[in-house]
């Protein structure tokens, strides 16, 4: 039973990225990789998606009427810098327009500069795998925080890592459609580097910018439990999708096995906050069939409630990691959660329940500072094109946002 309940000026809203949710986008690799047959769920596109380049205030009206007081939505780095060193007014005054009618609305933005979409010149260059696109990432992330930096205070450089490296290129069912573990890791090796690189020169200048990464936290347990191999698996797949990043963001230095794919440091301290996307736990098999997984197949408990994607519904998993990352000493955002549930009818219940999760671990003195809602538009969901439907803009999901606005009892903050 909580105690305390949610902290002052706690932040609550809803989050998006560009490619998912704008329209129009034709000037990165995901939009090439649309044009292939059989690369996207029954051949669907992004454009145009929800039209939110057009309508983004209208959008605004709507989340702030659900009395959300923040928003995370991330920048089209293509849009932005459509040929090397060339930077767009027409596109940076629109994102300046955006960010500030998120502050005319009273709601604090939160920008993702990268959120899985490169500019095309970057992926024909070798895309995360070339070392170089790390210092053009770089580049990037300084010109645009130079121009909107005024207009929000929390920025995200790099969403879900991992998530990249393995679509891209563990399974190859996402651009550059690759599966090849090596150069999986050295496509995390540049992330990294680009994110160091990224913090760095954006503190230089501005250094009341909040920065932080967001970090996919997958739960894995063993199948079964007392079976040394599932164990054994279970900790490789937590190891390798979890904490290898965890742990070279908390050392300023890559950690094996990344220290096989490259050479990359930062700053030891290099996240001002911590960005949480999570989403569901895995139980892991040991099964010799799957060495190009670790040797470790992933299964959904029998009975287990689940997501029309399958994926398991485990509000306790999130209070297991928020309890895991109070060892970052870092105040938490929980940037993404959420459920694809096209019914609209386990979306109110997966709420309550992952919200309660979240305030019980606050209550023991997590210091969790907002919730992003995955997502607040039934969007362009990558592979799965339009088929999964994670928006919460359904009159539940309204009746879950008045809810949180009232656990909360909290006007937006300043
Ligand atoms: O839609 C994605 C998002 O882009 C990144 N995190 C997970 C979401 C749901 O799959």
């Amino acid at each position: 039973m909580s105690t305390g309940g949610f902290p002052e000026g706690f932040y609550w809203g809803t989050a998006a990225a560009a490619h998912q949710v704008e329209g129009g986008n034709h000037g990165n690799d995901w939009w090439a990789w649309e044009q292939t047959p059989g690369h996207i769920k029954n051949g669907d596109r992004s454009d145009p998606a929800c039209d939110h380049y057009q309508r983004f205030a209208s959008d605004f009206d709507l989340f702030k009427s659900l009395h959300q007081n923040a928003h995370r939505l991330s920048l089209e780095w293509s849009r932005i810098e459509p040929a090397p060193g060339q930077f767009s007014r027409t596109a940076l005054r629109h994102y300046a327009d955006v960010l500030q009618a998120l502050r005319d609305r009273g709601m604090e933005p939160m920008v993702t500069l990268h959120h899985f979409t490169n500019p095309t010149w970057i992926a024909d260059a070798g895309g995360w795998e070339a070392p170089e696109t790390a210092e053009r990432f770089a580049s990037y992330a300084e010109r645009v925080t130079n121009e909107l930096g005024q207009l929000a205070r929390f920025w995200v450089t790099i969403n879900e890592p991992t998530v990249i490296a393995y679509q891209g290129y563990v399974r190859g069912e996402w651009p550059p459609g690759k599966r090849n573990l090596g150069a999986a890791a050295r496509a995390l090796v540049t992330l990294l580097r680009g994110h160091w690189l990224a913090y760095e020169r954006i503190k230089t200048r501005h250094p009341d910018l909040q920065l932080g990464f967001a970090h996919h936290l997958r739960v894995f347990d063993p199948a079964r439990p007392f079976a040394p191999q599932d164990r054994v698996v279970a900790a490789a797949f937590n190891r390798v999708f979890n904490h290898t990043i965890l742990q070279s963001l908390r050392r300023g230095r890559l950690v094996f096995p990344l220290t096989r794919a490259g050479q990359a440091s930062g700053p030891i301290r290099s996240q001002d906050f911590f960005g949480l996307n999570y989403y569901t736990r895995e139980l892991v098999r040991f099964n010799h069939r799957y060495g190009a997984e670790l040797f470790g197949e992933r299964v959904v408990p029998v009975g287990a409630p689940r997501s029309d994607l399958n994926w398991e519904l485990y509000p306790e998993g999130l209070y297991r990691v928020l309890r895991s990352l109070q060892q970052e000493r870092l105040p938490i955002f929980v940037t993404e959660n959420g459920i694809a549930d096209r019914a609209d009818a386990r979306r109110p219940e997966f709420v309550l329940t992952h919200l309660t999760a979240m305030l019980r671990a606050i209550d023991e003195g997590v210091p969790v500072r907002g919730y992003f809602h995955w997502t607040g538009f039934d969007n362009f969901e990558w592979a799965e094109g339009y088929s999964a439907k994670f928006g919460a803009g359904t009159p539940a999901a309204a009746q879950c946002a008045t809810l949180c606005a009232d656990l909360s009892n909290q006007p937006a903050p300043g």
